[in-house]
């Protein structure tokens, strides 16, 4: 039986066979072969005639994973920030954007609340990242704005949804979902103390057949240590791909070479000064992790 699993807890894994989810564990083999099966992996199941309970035998092969939360075969992620009420983090987003780009995740950038922000604030980002061809969607739960476009990106997809606390991620999905998402909220998330949703487990929400959604808890930071070196996030900026073959040495890290383009791009203003000194802080902080 072909199923998808959609929740892993304690070594138990939900999958969802289309019309119901049977709880299963992992064969002993897997465990042999140090492949672990994790939340959004294809896979064929059998139900132990002894018991009844349910074994995943097989892992269809992964057209991705993502590297935070761990999840497979996503096919985008959604990175909700708002530009008030909390005030955006550029460099927070980079971070993030570059860990889709490992992962081979494709990226959208939603950003909500729009109805808090004047347009001038809205013109100021896009042209942060107008070099980079990232899409940005400016929604807001309020007003209802672009909530339809944003449903047909989604449509088919498994998407996971990312993005700071409070920006405003559970009042989307819920929107999207015509408040489906609440009640299914409720039943995995517990009230801290302060009377917050806190997201326990990854568990994908699935809309219909082929439409998946998955919350993500609410990051404030993200760890570089996925990095091996910090040679390799260059190669992660759209921006700085599309030219690093005109500076002038090709292994430029387009820091303090002579010759670099992407440098003479920054000072044209054809590329994100801020983004461009993201980079920089970024580089500087993968590589002291490589040291320490
Ligand atoms: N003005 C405005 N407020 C919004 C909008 N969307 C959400 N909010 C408010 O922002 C606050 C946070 O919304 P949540 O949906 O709980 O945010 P979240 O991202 O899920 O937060 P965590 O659960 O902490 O990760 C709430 O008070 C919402 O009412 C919006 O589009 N405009
Ligand atoms: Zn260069």
């Amino acid at each position: 039986m072909k199923g998808k699993i959609i929740k892993a807890h304690r070594g138990i894994y939900y999958v969802d066979i289309g019309d119901h989810i049977i709880l299963c564990k992992a064969r002993g083999l897997f465990r042999e072969m140090e492949l672990k099966p994790v939340v959004g992996d294809d896979v064929d199941i059998r139900i132990s005639e002894e018991d009844g309970s349910g074994y995943i035998e097989k892992i269809y092969s992964r057209k991705n994973t993502l590297l935070r939360p761990v999840v497979s075969n996503v096919d985008q992620a959604l990175i909700v920030m708002s530009l008030k009420n909390p005030a955006i983090n550029l460099f927070l987003l980079d971070c993030f954007l570059l860990m889709c780009e490992k992962s081979r995740v494709d990226v959208l950038i939603c950003i909500n609340k729009s109805d808090l922000i004047l347009q001038e604030k809205k013109k100021t980002l896009l042209g942060y990242y107008a070099a980079s061809g990232y899409s940005i969607i400016f929604t807001s739960t309020v007003t209802g704005e672009n909530s339809e476009i944003l449903l047909d990106y989604l449509k088919g997809k498994t998407t996971v949804f990312s993005g700071p606390s409070g920006v405003g991620k559970s009042s989307l999905l819920n929107l999207l979902t015509k408040g489906k998402w609440q009640s299914k909220v409720g039943n995995i998330s517990e009230k801290t103390k302060r009377g917050k949703h806190t997201t326990r487990h990854v568990e994908l929400y699935k809309e219909n057949a082929n439409t998946f959604f998955l919350d993500t808890p609410g990051f404030s930071s993200l760890d570089l240590r996925f990095f091996e070196s910090p040679y390799e996030i260059k190669e992660l900026y759209p921006e700085f791909i599309q030219r690093e073959k005109f500076c002038r040495f090709n292994d430029c890290n387009h820091l303090r070479e002579p010759g670099c383009k992407i440098k003479e791009n920054v000072a044209r203003g054809l590329i994100s000064e801020e983004r461009y000194r993201n980079y920089e802080l970024i580089f500087q902080e993968v590589q002291s992790n490589q040291r320490y």
